[in-house]
């Protein structure tokens, strides 16, 4: 039986990948690198910072120091996060906030387990802190997905058993982390029929049967 949700944040609860994109566009313009497309950016989705950043580099024939790396993702989140600034509630995924507040009728406890280090700023902007019972995010982890830290971390701290959680995910790295950590995934997002979840839906609106699910 589930007692436990935990949303990944981009691209199930909200969308800042495109965000995302024109930031590292704007980073790797700046860097001589003029080819950074969506293609490559759908490989950062999940992914760590630090990891993103080399996937930017990789298009270029340059080799920087760590000091520099940590520099240029600096640069890339000041981008970045200035765009954040424009988030709102409107900027939701369809079905999500029906979601978390049908679950929490249902006495299910809820939480996020976000790669993002801005996820509480990105969560209070979109206004759904009150309908969530614990965040866990790169803040919390040293590990990136598909390890399974951010959704052990998650499970942690809203007290219950990894296996009485079920994690909702839209990136293939997410479902891996899921299943590695002993929940169950639900998938959703562009790519949800071919992520492996043990249950799949074009987004959050478009779930069959939570009765089944949970
Ligand atoms: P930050 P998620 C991930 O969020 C994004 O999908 C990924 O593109 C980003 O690199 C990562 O967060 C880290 O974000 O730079 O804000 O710490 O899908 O795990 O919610
Ligand atoms: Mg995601």
């Amino acid at each position: 039986m589930i007692r436990g949700v935990i949303f990944d944040l981009d691209g199930v609860l909200v969308s800042t990948d495109e965000l995302h994109y024109q930031a590292w566009k704007h980073l790797a313009e700046e860097l001589g690198i003029m080819d950074f497309s969506r293609k490559d950016n759908e490989r950062q989705r999940g992914v760590s910072r630090m990891a993103s950043l080399e996937i930017v580099l990789e298009k270029g024939a340059k080799e920087y120091t760590e000091e520099e790396k940590i520099a240029l993702a600096e640069k890339k989140n000041d981008y970045y996060k200035r765009s954040l600034q424009a988030l709102s509630p409107a900027d939701v995924l369809p079905g999500a906030k029906e979601a978390l507040e049908m679950l929490r009728q249902r006495g299910i406890l809820t939480a996020v387990g976000s790669a993002s280090k801005n996820a509480p700023e990105i969560l209070e902007r979109i206004g759904l802190i009150p309908l969530l019972d614990k965040i866990s995010c790169g803040l919390d982890t040293t590990k990136s997905k598909p390890d399974p830290e951010v959704f052990l971390v998650a499970a942690k701290k809203l007290g219950l058993s990894p296996e009485s959680c079920l994690v909702v995910e839209d990136a293939a790295a997410g479902i891996q982390a899921a299943k590695a950590g002993g929940m169950k995934a639900l998938a959703v997002g562009p790519l949800y029929q071919q992520l492996g979840g043990d249950f799949a839906a074009r987004d959050l609106s478009a779930v069959e049967s939570w009765d089944e699910i949970l």
